[in-house]
């Protein structure tokens, strides 16, 4: 309470929030303090990782300087507030996207060269904050940065696994994982606030009884309580002074030990409960894009959930306002159905704990909750069984049995004599045993659903959600196709690049405002310009030689075109397809003389990815490109045309590296299947062409950037259907080039094919699901458009500048205003 400060301690904290000078002398003189204080290190003993530690501890002084002062100066203005909660953000490193966004990089990176270090190699000393798998959790980070950026009074809720994705190495070909030891020293980005605790239970009972106004209350006694503690990560915004927050919620348990078995000498047991306390928010989950039912990740969803509506339902009890102005202070939005409980646990909270009549409380429930859904795939759908909800909340399971009866109450009034409309709408499957589905229950808490691309957005109206649609009409689902920050994706991964756009646009207004890139249009036949681009590129494409070299051993030439896929390790993704058309390439090669091999362009073919542990089809695919890579690159024979890489434990700061690179990356999902892909604008931005299926967000890429720099192939969305039923019920003839390719690798020519038969069996047996024959020979032409195409590279660099020109719409900014003025009705505050 401010009011209540002792006046020199306000004036002191006044001049202390005042921005201090950061100076390269003041930046060192903190260095070297953080060196001797924080670290207690002498200043004779100071290695890159010191360096880097004291470096971060620098600036997260400045950092917790704006996080206070924003926090302060919303509670002050008490705006309707934004919250994102995740279970994944996939944040990568810290260091150099504070110092860009907060302005310091230059006078820092003078100070750090000054005391004799290299600031690539400082910063290159952070490990990865990696609690997330893939899309999903990176978009989360993206959203962050802009919410950040423009300013909104925005939280982000998650949780702080103690190993983030597992570590991927490879031996003899095969992923082999290991854990993530993220914590293992200090992590300056997070601010522990161990007085911020939520006591989070479990398992027991439901009472009820009447109350004075006869109404029958329900009282929740669970018989399990784990405690919540808050870590708060500060997501600086860039060119603002506003500093938002992600609150990550760590397991601790309710008591340190049970003292009566510590007392009777059982000091096993008696620490067992805090063992299995800390074990909720021990682990990221690695699957992407597949439901795997533990009951210990149905716990996870809830411990976070009901921490993070604790917190929000707190910090709206203070501002004094009534409940029903809920709605109009809290827009609260789910990151896919992960975090669907919120939804009864603010229901519960209303009505069992506040008093709420149900259906007040439950007007205030869907206009507080918006949802997002990312996939269509149906391995991905979250459903748990009854009997397990019912077992840890047992309350819960109740209030989900009553909306859906309410629900299913109007369905029936509107559609009376259709009962199989009712069974496919219920947020309960009809099984045995039982499933609460949670996409129902997330549809039916909230007020408003979107996909994460235009085509996306359609097919949930037309497929899994349709008969949703014919309920409410389809107002109430939209899209808002998903973007990337400018902030990292350009201005920090290619640095060179973002000079070269800042020198010619004359500003850095682009990374506030990235439609204006469009005049670069300009110079797309400035001859000048057009070489500082090729420049640019290739020292890009050097950066990631030395890192291949450096990290498989392997040698490319920087003057071949860079083909990369880089993505989790999916079936549906089609890294499969990719591998089985480089042995097309390669067997080519092979056929042809070497004066025609002259005329070939050279290709270096990159792939990188986790596969989740338990997918063993897709750490066959993995198995195959290491198989098919030895074969290749020690063969002599095709002079170098040909080179396969696959780069190990893809993550967000080896992406930084790879994105940067390319020539051309390939984004060639089923048509249908992805549901928007963000990697694929990452590339465009960075000048990268594009080889992608009729999918996701590639389809608004191309109308953004025209047929002439993109190459687009395969069936379409609305066919796969239908071919799928061909496979199943006629005998559809493979692709008589694929044939050739699996001839060969059962050949043995790539090792025993005994290891590779499941996975050909899932174009044989499995039907083709992912409908790669179909999709072939339309690949094989678009890749040999490529190749043409990069023949000319006059004309290739004026694809590649005209593709970055046109990406101005994919900036995440661009997404979060969508959000917040068709969704969250949320308006800027600025600090
Ligand atoms: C992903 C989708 O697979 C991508 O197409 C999409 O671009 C991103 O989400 C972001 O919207 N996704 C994921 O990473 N994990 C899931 N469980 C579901 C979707």
């Amino acid at each position: 309470d401010q009011a209540s400060l002792d006046p020199k301690i306000v004036s002191l904290w006044e001049k202390c929030a005042v921005n201090e000078n950061n100076d390269k002398e003041n930046f060192q003189r903190s260095f070297v303090r953080h060196v001797t204080t924080t670290l207690a290190r002498s200043v004779y003993n100071i290695d890159n990782f010191s360096a880097y530690q004291a470096t971060a501890h620098t600036v997260r002084d400045q950092l917790i300087k704006q996080w206070n002062e924003t926090q302060q100066s919303h509670t002050e203005a008490d705006p309707k507030r934004v919250y994102y909660l995740s279970l994944e953000f996939l944040l990568g490193r810290s260091l150099d996207n504070a110092l860009l966004n907060l302005g310091l990089k230059e006078n820092f990176g003078e100070g750090v060269k000054d005391l004799g270090f290299r600031m690539e190699d400082v910063l290159d000393e952070e490990v990865d904050a990696a609690l997330g798998n893939g899309g999903l959790g990176r978009l989360a980070a993206c959203y962050m940065d802009s919410l950040a950026s423009l300013d909104y009074p925005a939280w982000g809720y998650g949780l702080r696994y103690t190993y983030g994705i597992f570590q991927q190495r490879l031996n003899d070909g095969y992923q082999v994982e290991f854990p993530d030891y993220w914590l293992n020293f200090d992590n300056p980005w997070e601010l522990p606030r161990l007085d911020v605790t939520v006591d989070v239970q479990f398992g027991g009972s439901v009472n009820k009884y009447t109350d004075e106004d006869g109404r029958v209350r329900h009282v929740w006694e669970g018989n399990d309580v784990i405690k919540a503690v808050a870590y708060d990560v500060p997501i600086p915004g860039y060119g603002t002074k506003n500093c938002i927050n992600i609150r990550l919620w760590s397991s601790k348990p309710k008591r340190q030990f049970d003292l009566g078995r510590f007392n009777a000498g059982e000091y096993e047991q008696a620490v067992q409960e805090q063992m299995q306390a800390e074990n909720i928010t021990a682990v990221l989950y690695p699957n992407d894009n597949h439901m795997v039912g533990k009951e210990l990740r149905l716990k996870q969803q809830y411990f976070w959930v009901a921490a993070s509506l604790h917190d929000i339902v707190r910090r709206f009890i203070k501002t004094g306002k009534p409940w029903s102005k809920f709605p109009d202070q809290v827009a609260i939005q789910l990151n896919d159905t992960h975090p669907t409980l919120a939804i009864v646990e603010l229901q519960r909270i209303l009505v069992d704990l506040e008093g709420l009549k149900w259906d007040e409380a439950w007007d205030i429930v869907t206009r507080t909750f918006a949802f997002t859904n990312h996939t269509i795939l149906p391995e991905a759908m979250e459903k748990w069984p009854v009997p397990m909800v019912a077992y840890l909340l047992p309350r819960h399971m109740q209030i989900i049995f009553d909306v859906n009866l309410f629900f299913l109450q109007k369905v029936e009034k509107l559609f009376p004599d259709d009962r199989d409309l009712l069974a496919k709408l219920s947020i309960i499957e009809e099984a045995t045993p039982q499933f609460v589905r949670m996409a129902h229950l997330a549809i039916v808490g909230s007020h408003q659903v979107n996909g994460v691309a235009e085509l996306h957005s359609n097919l949930i109206k037309t497929t899994i959600f349709k008969d949703f649609v014919k309920f409410y009409g389809s107002e109430k689902f939209t899209n808002v196709t998903n973007g990337i920050t400018p902030r990292r994706w350009l201005h920090q991964a290619n640095p060179k690049l973002g000079d070269l756009i800042t020198e010619v646009l004359g500003s850095k207004n682009w990374l506030k405002d990235l439609s204006s890139l469009n005049q670069l249009e300009k110079f797309a036949d400035d001859k000048e310009f057009k070489k500082q681009w090729v420049t640019v590129k290739r020292s890009n494409k050097v950066r990631l030689a030395e890192y291949i070299k450096t990290h498989t051993g392997v040698v490319v030439n920087p003057n071949a075109l860079f083909d990369i896929q880089v993505k989790r390790i999916h079936e549906y993704k089609r890294q499969f397809m990719n591998i089985l058309s480089v042995i097309h390439r390669y067997n080519s090669l092979k056929k042809m003389s070497s004066e025609e091999r002259c005329d070939v362009v050279k290709r270096v073919i990159i792939f990188g990815g986790k596969a989740a542990p338990g997918y063993y089809i897709a750490k066959l695919v993995i198995k195959l490109i290491n198989s098919v890579a030895e074969v290749v690159n020690k063969d002599e024979s095709i002079d170098d045309t040909l080179k396969v890489v696959f780069i190990p434990d893809y993550n967000v700061s080896v992406a930084e590296i790879i994105i940067p690179a390319s020539d051309i990356s390939q984004h060639i999902s089923t048509a249908g299947t992805e549901a928007s892909g963000t990697s694929n604008m990452k590339f465009v931005l960075n000048g990268g062409l594009i080889l992608g299926t009729v999918d996701g967000a590639n389809i608004e890429i191309h109308e953004e950037i025209g047929d002439d720099n993109i190459f687009m192939f395969g069936n379409l969305a609305d066919q796969v259907e239908d071919l799928r039923h061909a496979h199943r019920y006629r005998n559809v003839p493979i692709d008589p080039a694929l044939q050739e390719v699996i001839n060969d690798i059962e050949s043995g020519h790539f090792g025993d094919s005994r290891i590779f038969s499941p996975l050909i069996n899932t174009l044989t047996i499995g039907k083709d699901y992912y409908l790669i024959s179909d999709d072939f020979g339309s690949y094989l032409s678009a890749q040999n458009l490529v190749d043409e195409a990069y023949k000319n590279q006059d004309d290739w660099t004026r694809k590649s500048i005209l593709c970055t020109a046109r990406m101005g719409k994919f900036s995440s900014d661009r997404a979060i205003k969508e959000y917040a003025n068709r969704i969250w009705n949320a308006k800027p505050c600025s600090t």
